[in-house]
């Protein structure tokens, strides 16, 4: 027995123990019944969950603390491992429901009863940054969606660009290798703009048409709720007689396409890197449910041999224009996670979840596909029992005799384990007439490692592209080929893109060599097959085919002490009446008084509510306050900012000297709000979107 010491030891800060208060100062909830209490992992109630157990209150802690260590052993083991591609994502829950039944092309059970309406589990994402990058880099968004259907789980796991880089899943690790973090180094992170991604895509002669996608206005979209999504490759349909067709799956927003700029995507990326999680939670939690059409594009063996690409190149589209989409039927999300571990990160799509009714092409990247995310979910998720897990797990019975296996959840009864058996009446058997039954396409091959020559045209497709957008489109695209290819330090690479985009288009080369300084500098790269002229195709411009809508958008106003509190009331009512959202930005958090001494809160400070957040802006503004604004390089960035994202910008009078400081310029989308009147007018100019006149007026291509 340690001796009793009569004088009490001093405590560290010269306290001794007694001095001590006697009630400590962390925090205690505590309930007294069993039911509210805090436990174990197994049960057992805990009385502290402040402190850890220590020999005396100053001593070492004990190794017999077992809820101090059962509880830092689960923390140290919370992470698994982040998906090696797609590793950013947000997902929510939703349903699908058809407009009128399939059954003409199909018999997949949930597309027959537009009654049903299908549950559904959507998860969007990046393609090359970590899980915790940022929203906004340039890079393909994935689309992914499990339908959890009467028949199994069906997973259409595609992007938001109906093209792919590589036409051959062997050569998927090489891709995924080149646009990640360079080994040596570590960096950089999220970006195609390096030295190694350019180096192998310009020695990958297919990846060009994918790369006029990757460098459009598609890979900075403003919001997961405004982008299209693309099965990709050629699947096929079966109806009940065994017929099959083959199909192109499409989602198109109901709210319609939108991008940002990249000037405004880089600096949304640093002032908010959840801008499109945050985007897509507030929608579905406020009842704006972002919505989906299905469309389909059906086509039998002889329109595939009839068009001038192979429809299991994965690099190709076929255009709405040559065969237009059948809309379907329309997907709602109206459920956020409730957690998104649990959920959103163990979610496991697998392209080979495929229910009878739809079946696989032999597109060579779709057949490695129907490999890879099975395997990767044994690492990622542990084991062979991750259908288990909630969001993974079928809604309909599923019944095998696969047993045991890591983090086995399920406890299966009775004797028999496998089939045939004979002594247990109650086991699932096969079944003939609703089982699932491949296509029997009939196959008499020589086993070989060629590619096929009918997907040997490169070029008339990205051509095909670049001549479909509008200017503006093109400025961006010949912008961001030359803000990648100007991070390429080494030349002979840079020398090598120009050589493919020469034989895209020669105004596209031109410029982006114009842009680089390299004035009619390329390699000469001889082409597999000539490129040809084709028709544009209208349907694949962002800008061509923009709704004219505030629907989903939301409006930025700026309101200072004084500002005219009736033209505010009128545009929350407009923009209510629009489905838009408006959010309130002052000086400080706490509001601003308008004319009348009322305080109207504000949702964010001006340094924290910045103008790339918003589709449309507004300054409400005393003349005082807009003079104090003016010297205030936050506010004047504010409207500089929205200026030069070629937003419209509605403004009450006093607030020209703030205007005047930014820069601003009159034109069609500075609208003057003299009174809560002239508020219709704003509305209508930002119903059209952006004021792309305005753009050569402010930045050259490049
Ligand atoms: Fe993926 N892809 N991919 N991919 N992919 C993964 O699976 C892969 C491809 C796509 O939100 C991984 O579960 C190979 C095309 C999406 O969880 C992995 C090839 C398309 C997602 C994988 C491709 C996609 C993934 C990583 C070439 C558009 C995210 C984690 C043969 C049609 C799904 C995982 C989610 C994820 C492999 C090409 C879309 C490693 C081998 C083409 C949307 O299995």
């Amino acid at each position: 027995m340690p001796s009793k010491s009569k004088t009490p030891p001093t405590a560290k800060g010269g306290l001794t123990r007694d001095a001590r208060p006697k009630k400590t100062a962390e925090t205690h909830q505590t309930v007294s019944d069993l039911k509210d209490s805090l436990t174990t992992n197994h049960g057992i109630p805990i009385s502290d969950n402040q402190n850890s157990e220590k020999a005396g209150d100053r001593g070492p802690a004990l190794l017999e603390d077992f809820i101090l260590r059962e509880k830092i052993t689960h923390f140290d083991h919370e992470r698994i491992p982040e998906r090696i591609v797609h590793a950013r994502g947000t997902g929510a829950h939703g349903y699908f429901q058809v407009y009128k039944s399939l059954s003409d092309i199909t018999k997949a059970a949930f597309l027959q009863d537009p009654n049903v309406k299908t549950e559904v589990f959507a998860r969007f994402s990046t393609v090359a940054g970590g899980a915790g990058s940022g929203d906004l880099p340039r890079d393909v968004r994935g689309f992914a969606v499990k339908f959890y259907t009467t028949e199994g789980n069906y997973d259409l796991v595609g992007n938001n660009i109906p093209v792919f880089f590589i036409q051959d899943a062997i050569k998927f690790p090489d891709l995924i290798h080149s646009v990640k973090m360079e080994p040596d180094r570590g960096f950089p992170q999220a970006a195609t703009a390096h030295d190694n991604f350019w180096d192998f895509a310009s020695l990958t002669p297919e990846s060009i048409h994918m790369l006029l996608w990757a460098m459009s206005d598609r890979a900075i979209p403003r919001s997961l709720r405004m982008i299209e999504g693309f099965g990709v490759h050629t699947f096929r349909l079966i109806d009940a007689k065994g017929v099959s067709r083959f199909v192109k799956f499409h989602w198109r927003p109901k709210i319609g396409m939108a991008s940002v700029l990249w000037d405004e995507a880089v600096k949304i990326n640093g002032a908010d890197p959840d801008f499109h999680r945050y985007d897509m939670w507030e929608a579905i939690e406020t009842g704006n449910f972002p919505e989906w059409e299905l469309g389909l594009q059906v086509f039998d063996q002889a329109t595939a041999d009839s068009l001038d690409f192979d429809v299991l190149d994965p690099t190709k589209i076929i255009p709405e224009e040559i065969i237009p989409l059948r809309m379907v039927g329309k997907m709602v999300l109206n459920r956020n996670v409730d957690n998104f571990f649990a959920e959103t990160e163990q979610v496991a799509f697998l392209p080979s979840n495929i229910v009878p009714g739809i079946d696989f092409s032999n597109d060579p990247l779709l057949q490695g596909r129907l490999f890879s995310y099975q395997d990767t979910q044994l690492s990622r998720l542990g084991g062979p029992n991750f259908h288990q897990i909630p969001v993974n797990a079928p809604r309909c019975p599923m019944r095998n005799f696969q047993r045991d296996g890591l983090r086995q959840m399920d406890v299966p009864k009775g004797r028999v384990n496998y089939e045939p058996n004979s002594h247990d009446g109650g086991s699932p058997r096969e079944n003939p007439t609703r089982g699932f039954v491949s296509h029997p396409e009939e196959i008499d091959a020589i086993k070989t490692r060629k590619r096929a020559d009918t997907f040997a045209d490169h070029y008339s497709q990205a051509r095909l592209f670049f001549r479909s957008m509008t200017t503006p489109e093109q400025t961006h695209i010949v912008s961001a080929f030359a803000f990648e290819l100007g991070k390429v330090d080494i030349k002979a690479i840079r020398l090598r893109m120009l050589g493919h985009l020469k034989n895209v288009d020669a105004s596209l080369h031109k410029q982006v060599a114009d842009a680089l300084g390299m004035p009619e500098q390329a390699d000469a790269i001889t082409p597999a097959v000539a490129p040809r002229d084709l028709p544009p195709s209208p349907a694949l411009s962002i800008i061509g085919k923009a709704p004219v809508t505030l629907v989903g958008r939301k409006i930025g106003a700026l309101i200072t002490d004084g500002f005219d509190g009736a033209i505010l009331a009128a545009l929350q009512i407009m923009a209510k009446k629009e489905k838009a959202t408006l959010a309130i930005v002052a000086p400080k958090v706490g509001g601003a008084r308008d004319n009348k001494g009322t305080l109207v809160e504000a949702n964010f400070a001006l340094s924290a509510g910045s103008s790339i957040f918003f589709d449309a802006t507004v300054i409400l503004a005393s003349e005082e306050a807009a003079e104090s604004l003016a010297s205030q390089a936050v506010a004047v960035d504010w409207v500089s900012n929205a200026f030069a994202h070629l937003k419209v910008l509605g403004h009450t009078p006093g607030a020209q000297a703030l205007l005047d400081r930014a820069g601003v310029k009159p034109d069609a989308g500075i609208i003057s709000l003299p009174n809560d009147k002239a508020v219709s007018k704003f509305i209508t100019a930002a119903k059209k979107g952006r004021i792309w006149d305005r753009e050569p007026t402010l930045r050259m291509p490049g």
